[in-house]
């Protein structure tokens, strides 16, 4: 039987030359080469940490979470999880101790890896999960997980998984402010990879320069398999600071990056990142975000590069894009492209109904890219998926009559922060159980650099007294730092309609020029 797996089909697409280099560690700040990982480094450390885990006997379908900075070893624990046959389970390095717990209780890994500098919290919260083992991994790869792998052999037959096998689970926030997993197969991440190697032209002479985090599907999949699957090298950078990736442009051909990266990037242009710098780049991709009008022109105008659009989600990995080939048509600005060879998108009407060319409704999909349900949520699967089969991704668009998908908004109460998803309903839930607040409502506004920006705008109970400081200070020690309002306004009341519902789109309209550059 053919090995399904994900990691066999990147393990056979290496190089014939293992000792040549594939990635290169970047100081984050200046951009100066740290250390060379060559294709051998790469099937070593993964067949390390594949016997690591395999060694330890670990029920079939075990989740391995991970919530660790970036460092080229961190890539090398997720292809070990693949090659051992287990499931990967990325965590933001932003999330604080109760954003953790969920998701360990919820997911029940076998296995935790966490910063030394996280462990005291963490293994408390894997202790009373029954997660069998916790590891460490700090930003310079060195921990207990590097450790016990070291001492393991260089040689791995990769495990065999079928297609449809579970591969890793995403967390995405759900309306309810409960995070779901996505789950996620080999089928998917690997059918979505093939298509986007072949779609943007990749090849072993590509250079990426990979300044994402990699505990999302644009830094962990799109960037990093694409570069892998094409033996392509990669310039690895645990952290995005414009300075640098410009420093290194000059030797790059393929840069991903959300709008936020774009916004910062033409910031710092100033006199490099001109065409020049540019000369040997071949595709600069955004996405995860809308990108603005004035971002996709100011950069063409810079760089004389036309910035390719692609559009996706957590649960089915890459949609759209815009076309990499002229001859398939130019890429154009405020839209997504077309849907990728071998998906299907349509636009709904709210009854179900197909809409027509130019008309606006809720966008859905299929594919051999859009995953298997929500880890444990069967109600969720029934909700989100129509009965003829379709996934729907609370996204509204349209289709034109040249078949380009553009997003128009979002039916889903979905906060987009420098492309980080922030769900109003969960920052509320927060603020609601503080002393003395009686309601609140939390709406993104316009912001220059982040795309949006969150606000929460909160009611006190009566003869309450509130701090919108001390709202935030609180906010800030409980969850991720991007999902804390940068501001909070205090009111005496909500807007509401005759039905009683908030109307955020108001609160929006009066706080529309906070951020305003
Ligand atoms: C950091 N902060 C943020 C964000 N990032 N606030 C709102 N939104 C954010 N995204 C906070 C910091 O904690 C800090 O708070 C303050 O803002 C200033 O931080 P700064 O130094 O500017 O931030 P940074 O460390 O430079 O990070 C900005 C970033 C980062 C590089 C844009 O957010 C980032 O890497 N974003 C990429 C996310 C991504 O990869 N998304 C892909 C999802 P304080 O001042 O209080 O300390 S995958 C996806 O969506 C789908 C599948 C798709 O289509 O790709
Ligand atoms: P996530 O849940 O992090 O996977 O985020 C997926 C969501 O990001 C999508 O449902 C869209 O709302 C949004 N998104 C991704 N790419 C784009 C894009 N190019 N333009 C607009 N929105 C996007």
């Amino acid at each position: 039987m053919e090995n399904e797996n994900l990691f066999a089909a990147l393990r056979v697409a290496f190089p014939a030359n293992l000792d040549a280099p594939a990635i290169d560690a970047a100081d984050s700040a200046t951009g100066t080469s740290l250390r060379q990982y060559t294709w051998r480094d790469i099937d070593e450390a993964t067949a390390r940490i594949a016997n690591l885990l395999s060694g330890m006997q670990l029920p079939e379908g075990s989740r391995v979470a991970v919530q660790t900075e970036k460092s080229v070893e961190a890539l090398m624990l997720y292809l070990g999880v693949l090659r051992a046959g287990y499931v990967y389970l990325p965590l933001n390095t932003a999330y604080q101790a109760a954003e953790i717990e969920y998701f360990v209780g919820n997911a029940e890994p076998a296995v935790v890896v966490c910063s030394p500098k996280s462990l005291p919290w963490v293994q408390p919260i894997a202790d009373a999960a029954r997660v069998t083992k916790v590891f460490t991994l700090d930003e310079n790869g060195l921990g207990t997980l590097s450790d016990a792998a070291a001492a393991q052999s260089t040689a791995h037959a990769t495990a065999v998984r079928k297609a449809d096998d579970l591969a890793a689970i995403l967390y995405t926030s759900g309306t309810t402010g409960r995070s779901k997993g996505a789950m996620l197969s080999h089928r998917n991440l690997l059918s979505n990879a093939q298509t986007l190697v072949s779609y943007w032209g990749w090849s072993g002479r590509d250079v990426l320069i990979h300044a994402l985090p990699i505990f999302h599907v644009h830094g962990l999949f799109v960037a990093s398999h694409c570069a892998l699957l094409s033996g392509a090298r990669m310039i690895w950078f645990a952290k995005f600071d414009p300075t640098a990736v410009i420093a290194r442009l000059p030797e790059a051909t393929v840069f991903m990056g959300v709008p936020t990266l774009y916004v910062r990037l033409l910031a710092n242009a100033t006199p490099r990142l001109m065409q020049a710098t540019c000369t040997n780049m071949r595709l600069f991709i955004a996405g995860s975000a809308p990108l603005l009008i004035e971002t996709f022109n100011e950069f063409r105008e810079r760089t004389g590069h036309t910035i390719l659009e692609r559009y996706g989600m957590s649960e089915t990995c890459m949609l759209t894009s815009n076309p990499y080939d002229a001859a398939h048509g130019e890429r154009r600005g405020g839209t997504v492209g077309f849907p990728l060879p071998g998906v299907s998108v349509r636009v709904s009407d709210d009854k179900g109904g197909r809409c027509a060319v130019d008309d606006i409704g809720g966008i859905e999909v299929r594919g051999p890219n859009v995953f298997g349900g929500y880890w444990r949520m069967p109600e969720k699967n029934k909700e989100e998926f129509t009965a003829d089969g379709w996934f729907k991704t609370g996204d509204v668009g349209k289709i034109d009559g040249r078949g380009y998908v553009t997003i128009v908004g979002r039916s889903k109460d979905l906060i987009i922060s420098g492309g980080y998803n922030v769900y109003p309903a969960e920052i509320e839930g927060y603020i609601n159980e503080m002393t003395g607040v009686a309601e609140s409502a939390v709406v993104g506004l316009p912001h220059p650099d982040f795309g949006e920006g969150v606000i929460a705008v909160v009611v006190a109970k009566p003869g309450a007294m509130l701090d919108a400081d001390a709202i935030v200070a609180t906010l800030k020690g409980k969850i991720a730092n991007f999902k804390v309002p940068k501001r909070v306004f205090i009111v005496a009341d909500l807007p509401r309609n005759a039905m009683g519902k908030v109307q955020k789109n108001l609160l929006r309209q009066e706080h529309a020029k906070l951020f305003a550059a």
